[in-house]
């Protein structure tokens, strides 16, 4: 990575693979790991992985808080990390992002902080057939406590959002809050995201946008966009687990009431009373996960170098490829964008009759690991009439010759069954 600037982009995917030790691991007697479930979550770099390693050796302790040396060192590297996310994502006001343990977590903290106050008995609030759990799940017991209504925007065969519903719904005047995947996590089918936005300002519905898989895959610009909510979770870019961001436009977190009470996110507590820390600290309460925030700033620091445009297009050619090649495999069902133009780099497959958690088992034996289940999208489930599917997924450091070894693995599925 460090000749990045000398190299042309093929040869920066091709030599990149040397900064992911688990890359190089030996599964199941002998076999190459061929790791293809990003979705679920990425690998990790040296760079990462160091700078984790780093900060426990070097420099651990409490950020804001003491006055001694090592306090002051994390609290910098801290909130550096907030100042790359902000250069990152295009946002202008630092103090948007607030630190969370993931998109699950953002979605929650939206849900009770900003929901329990502004959506009331014959609201609505719109999510999609395609939501992960995590942008359903928090909308359900939102709406079953204050008697709103939760609709569904549908999906049509190709896997992508009839967007017409959502006029309909906008048209009634009674929708308060749209929360939607920027990219689905089982389908890859990538939102017009900047419509669905237009329409809901229009019609003066706030927009919650997950994004947690489309961060990692393109170029997002979060000013631009001009949403009210946006979140995503770093173990998905190449970042350590238990670190995510809710970015929310200022006015928004300012009237919102804390999502937890405690250390850090105070400025005074008396015995009956507490005034709030200024933004984004009101909403980070208590020790936050140091270690991994600091270290997301390395896994940023990568991408960036490598170029979110570059890594949109290494995974549409990707894509593209594993998608032809599927075509020829007997017996297989893809579900979503058979274009890879229209979907970031996941594909959702299915054997005719044959359990996906048989098909992930036959292919493990070859060092492939995907995914098998219901990816924590069972809306999604129901409406393709199944109750699992196969689903693999690409990144920076995927090859052509791993989807070979994939689809070599699926032809093998292919005869044992003997589709
Ligand atoms: N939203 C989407 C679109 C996701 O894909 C996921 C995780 C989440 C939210 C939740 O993120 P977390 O970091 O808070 O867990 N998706 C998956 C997946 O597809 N397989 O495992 C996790």
């Amino acid at each position: 990575m460090s000749a990045a600037a000398a190299e042309s982009t093929s040869e920066i995917f091709e030599n990149l693979r040397h900064d992911f030790p688990v890359l190089e691991r030996i599964v199941r007697d002998g076999k190459k790991l061929v790791y293809l479930d990003n979705a679920a979550t990425t690998q990790k770099p040296n760079q990462v992985i160091d700078a984790i390693s780093d900060y426990y050796k070097n420099h651990n302790s409490n950020i804001h808080r003491a006055v001694h040396a090592l306090a002051e060192e994390s609290t910098e590297a801290f909130e550096i990390t907030r100042d790359k996310i902000a250069k990152f994502l295009n946002i202008q006001n630092r103090e948007e992002i607030v630190f969370v343990k993931g998109t699950t977590e953002a979605i929650n903290l939206v849900a009770y902080a900003w929901g329990r106050d502004n959506i009331k008995n014959d609201d609505i609030v719109i999510t999609t057939e395609y939501e992960h759990h995590s942008n359903i799940v928090p909308w359900q017991m939102l709406t079953k406590e204050t008697g709103a209504e939760l609709k569904y925007i549908d999906i049509n065969d190709n896997g992508e959002l009839m967007l017409e519903q959502l006029d309909e719904y906008l048209a009634t005047g009674k929708v308060k809050l749209v929360a939607i995947s920027h990219v689905s996590n089982v389908l890859g089918t990538i939102t017009d995201i900047q419509e669905v936005i237009k329409k809901c300002k229009n019609a003066g519905s706030k927009i919650l946008v997950d994004g947690a898989q489309a961060v990692p895959h393109m170029k997002v610009d979060i000013d631009n966009l001009g949403c009210d909510f946006y979140a995503f979770s770093a173990h998905k870019m190449l970042g350590p687990t238990g670190v995510g961001v809710l970015w929310a436009r200022k006015e928004l977190l300012e009237n919102m009431k804390p999502f937890q009470g405690g250390g850090d996110m105070i400025r005074e507590v008396h015995k009956y009373e507490t005034t709030w820390n200024d933004l984004p600290y009101k909403f980070e309460a208590g020790t936050p996960n140091v270690a991994d925030v600091i270290s997301f700033a390395a896994a940023i620091d990568y991408l960036e170098t490598i170029g979110m445009d570059n890594i949109r297009k290494h995974e549409i050619e990707l894509t593209q490829y594993a998608l032809d090649k599927m075509k020829n495999v007997k017996g297989l069902t893809i579900y979503g964008p058979k274009d890879s133009q229209k979907a970031s780099g996941v594909i959702s497959f299915n054997f005719n009759d044959v359990h996906p958690h048989d098909v992930a088992t036959i292919i493990d034996k070859n060092g492939v690991a995907i995914r098998s289940g219901h990816h924590c999208a069972q809306v999604l489930m129901e409406k393709l009439n199944v109750a699992a599917t196969n689903r693999a997924s690409f990144y920076i450091y995927t090859t052509k010759q791993e989807v070979d070894v994939l689809i070599d693995s699926l032809q093998h599925v292919a005869e044992v069954f003997k589709l």
